[in-house]
């Protein structure tokens, strides 16, 4: 198949386009690097040494033979060039993996709340309207997340996307089915959630095949092609803002940091491995809907863990202390999550779950590059209001000098 990445130059989009590639499908990465100019703009760079986009296709080509294309394109800015692209270029598939997507970034100031909401729903938008435009039927496959979900504990499982209700009517009580209802947690979560009102709407409107995945949080670096060479390394986010919380808890231990615990650490979360994420996505593009369907919506994660007990399994494996925080976030300080994700299960998917031994590889790639990490990167401190903002804890080391008196 041709099938256009969006996003390719990402954390999951850079190891799906080698993981495609490497199964013969011919690869054309579009992206904006709003990324590496965020990375400027917050003053870190991502713990394993990234190559630009144009050398990592280099290696890659002599690596294993195979060409990935490149294009430079803002899709939330560059509606005409994005269209003709692909008007010209016709690709089987469109995967979408760029948007702005740490919840914390979007949480920094009105600047970043706006940029977030601008970039990510313009993006997605000016995707679907260029694919009715141009009459392009391709499969479009878009990462989501979990967080649509939103974490009040209901007790029964999350389905995969619809729910099936009952409503009170004259006639008396009818079935209907809705999208799941969204209960963001963030700016970011909010695009995510309105994301799922543009596919709703296209899809029904126009025929546009559209598959929405909702993805839990990512951990891991590499995965079987990343691995081949060592200027093909996945990035690595660690810092307060990008670093999600395993991958953080990893490097961290790595650093001899404490282990940064939000409030009690009872938020429950779903995680999947990189390895697995650009698994289900192939599995994804297998399974596309027909001219018609309703969006179809797959949980994208293995398994689900509280980030106390995460903490306890860092700390007790690497002797890490950890350090309970007041949380910068506003959401519940504890809460039980059930995810249902039979529809991977039924396309083949094996699960990855957390082991040891590629815990113990994040510490290790961790440790190779701790002289990249700049250690007052590492709190979070952007914070969710006013309120919580004047409680943020900035030193979790420790280190400022405490009154005594
Ligand atoms: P990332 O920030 O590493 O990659 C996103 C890529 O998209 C970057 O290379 C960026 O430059 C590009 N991009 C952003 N806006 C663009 C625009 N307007 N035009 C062109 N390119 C643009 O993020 P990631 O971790 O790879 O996540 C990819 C997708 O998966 C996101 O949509 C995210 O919401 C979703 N997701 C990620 C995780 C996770 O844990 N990393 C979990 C669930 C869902
Ligand atoms: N947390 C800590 N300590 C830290 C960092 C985070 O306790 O040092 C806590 C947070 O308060 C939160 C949980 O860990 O309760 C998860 O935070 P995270 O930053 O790992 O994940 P999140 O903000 O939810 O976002 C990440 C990705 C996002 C994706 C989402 C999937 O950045 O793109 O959509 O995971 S999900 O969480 O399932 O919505």
């Amino acid at each position: 198949m041709k099938i256009a990445v969006l996003g390719g130059d990402g954390f999951c989009g850079w190891p799906t386009s080698l993981h495609l590639s490497n199964l013969g499908h011919e690869i054309h990465i579009i992206d904006n690097l709003s990324r590496r100019w965020i990375d400027t703009e917050l003053g870190v760079q991502s713990l394993t040494p990234m190559d630009s986009i144009q050398e990592r296709c280099r290696i890659w080509k002599e690596v294993s033979g195979e060409k990935i294309h490149f294009h430079l394109i803002d899709l939330a800015k560059e509606y005409y060039r994005l269209r003709d692209w692909l008007s010209e270029n016709r690709p089987d598939a469109v995967i979408h993996f760029a948007e702005q997507r740490a919840a914390p970034y979007s949480m920094i100031s009105d600047r970043h709340k706006i940029y977030t909401v601008d970039n990510n729903i313009n993006a997605t938008h000016n995707l679907l309207v260029a694919m009715v435009e141009t009459g392009l039927d391709a499969h479009l496959v878009h990462l989501g997340t979990m967080g649509v979900y939103g974490y009040s504990t209901v007790g029964a499982p999350i389905p995969e996307g619809y729910l099936d209700v009952s409503i009170d009517t004259p006639d008396g009580s009818k079935g209907m089915e809705i999208l799941y209802p969204t209960r963001p947690g963030s700016v970011y979560h909010m695009t995510k959630s309105l994301d799922q009102i543009l596919f709703q709407f296209y899809a029904q409107n126009d025929g546009v095949r559209v598959t929405d995945l909702h993805q839990g949080i990512v951990w891991g670096t590499n995965t079987d092609q990343t691995r081949r060479h060592p200027q093909l390394v996945n990035r690595f986010d660690y810092d307060g803002d990008y670093g999600t919380v395993l991958n953080r808890f990893l490097a961290q231990a790595a650093i001899g940091y404490p282990l940064t615990v939000h409030g009690t650490g009872g938020q429950t979360r779903a995680f999947i491995h990189i390895q697995d994420t650009v698994r289900c996505i192939e599995l994804a593009l297998k399974d596309a809907p027909a001219k018609g369907d309703r969006v179809k919506i797959f949980n994208q994660m293995t398994e689900t863990h509280r980030v106390r007990d995460l903490a306890e399994l860092v700390a007790k494996m690497t002797g890490a202390r950890i350090a309970y925080l007041p949380n910068p976030r506003k959401e519940a300080a504890e809460n039980e999550l059930i995810v249902k994700n039979d529809n991977f299960l039924g396309l083949g998917l094996d699960p990855i779950t957390l082991q040891e031994g590629l815990l113990e590889e994040v510490v290790e790639i961790a440790k190779k590059f701790a002289h990249r990490v700049d250690r007052k990167r590492v709190p979070c401190v952007s914070a969710w209001t006013r309120d919580l903002a004047s409680r943020v804890e900035r030193d979790p080391e420790g280190k400022r000098l405490k009154s005594v008196s």
